[in-house]
């Protein structure tokens, strides 16, 4: 047999079935997938090895993750969108109108992998369209959660988004046109970013849709551009685990009567009774309730 010529490497860009990978000395190369099978994505660590007269690499492994980004596909299966992040940095912005349940989606996703949140609210050079930003945004730094208000334009509040990223890999979600991109543009340098970005299929040399992207930040820490959404929401292995994602509403949730509350129509439930005294927001209890439902819904489609 002679021997492999697998080498480690990280997936940094992807378009579609073709990525851009980081290999362990340093180089970066363009890769095909072997298989369909094998479904690699941004953050990925990966095994590759060079095809024989070609450029292109081919990827023939995924090294096990340690956390996965994920959402339901059409037909209510997992799909993963991002690997290995130990960050997401949830864009909101004012316009596009905000959708506080993608928010919340977001930071229950995060707190489900086990991964932390911050919340960034772009755009502050912006006079807001929407009464009720300051309020939501005080909600949730009252539950616990990092809220930085940036903007793109100005430069505002970017130190502090760098900080935050600092030994991170983050990953920045979120509506499309809240500025994730633009942000992002501003924390790396230029050269990176246009570099990264240009799809090295077709040897056209033309910027294309991608997928995801991963930039190294010149004070530290990784970021990973991703594409906007309509809507989102985390792939649950089961309804049990959407409470955890809201984290005053699993903290409530240990005073409940009965260990197994769904905090929907139980006796004694001390979620219930949270969000009737306002310690907890009606509008967070709403969102709890909604992603209870949709993973329900879902998770009869698949069984
Ligand atoms: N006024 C203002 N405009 C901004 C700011 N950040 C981004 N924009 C504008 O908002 C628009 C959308 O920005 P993008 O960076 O493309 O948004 P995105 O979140 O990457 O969008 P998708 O890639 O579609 O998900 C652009 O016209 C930006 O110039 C900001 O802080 N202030
Ligand atoms: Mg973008
Ligand atoms: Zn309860």
């Amino acid at each position: 047999m002679s021997p492999k010529s697998g080498q480690d490497a990280q997936v940094i860009a992807t378009f579609s079935r073709r990525m851009n990978l980081r290999l362990d000395d340093g180089r970066e190369v363009s890769a095909r997938i072997k298989g369909k099978r094998l479904q690699p994505v941004c953050g990925d660590r990966v095994v590759a090895e060079p095809i024989e007269n070609e450029s292109d690499w081919l990827i023939t492994d995924i090294h096990p993750r340690r956390a996965e980004l994920t959402r339901p596909d059409s037909r209510g299966n997992r799909e993963v969108l991002a690997a290995n992040v130990s960050l997401l940095v949830v864009t909101v912005a004012d316009p596009p109108r905000p959708d506080w349940f993608v928010v919340d989606r977001y930071l229950a996703a995060a707190a489900i992998m086990g991964v932390r949140a911050v919340i960034v609210f772009n755009k502050a050079d912006l006079e807001p369209t929407q009464p009720g930003a300051t309020a939501v945004l005080d909600d949730y730094a009252r539950s616990g959660y990092t809220v930085l208000c940036t903007s793109a334009k100005t430069g505002s509040g970017l130190d502090e988004l760098c900080d935050v990223l600092k030994d991170e890999v983050g990953i920045v979600v979120g509506q499309s046109g809240v500025g994730k991109s633009t942000l992002i543009n501003r924390l790396v340098d230029e050269g990176v970013l246009r570099t990264a970005v240009v799809s090295p299929s077709s040897g056209e040399g033309r910027h294309t849709t991608v997928n995801s992207v991963m930039l190294d930040l010149p004070g530290g820490g990784t970021v990973i551009d991703s594409p906007g959404v309509r809507d989102y929401a985390p792939a649950l292995e089961s309804p049990d685990q959407v409470a955890a994602g809201f984290r005053e509403i699993a903290n409530a949730g240990l005073r409940c009567r009965f260990a197994n509350c769904r905090h929907l129509r139980e006796p004694g439930c001390a979620v219930k009774g949270a969000v009737e005294s306002g310690l907890i927001s009606a509008r967070r209890y709403e969102s709890y309730k909604r992603l209870l439902h949709l993973t329900e819904k879902l998770g009869k489609n698949r069984y």
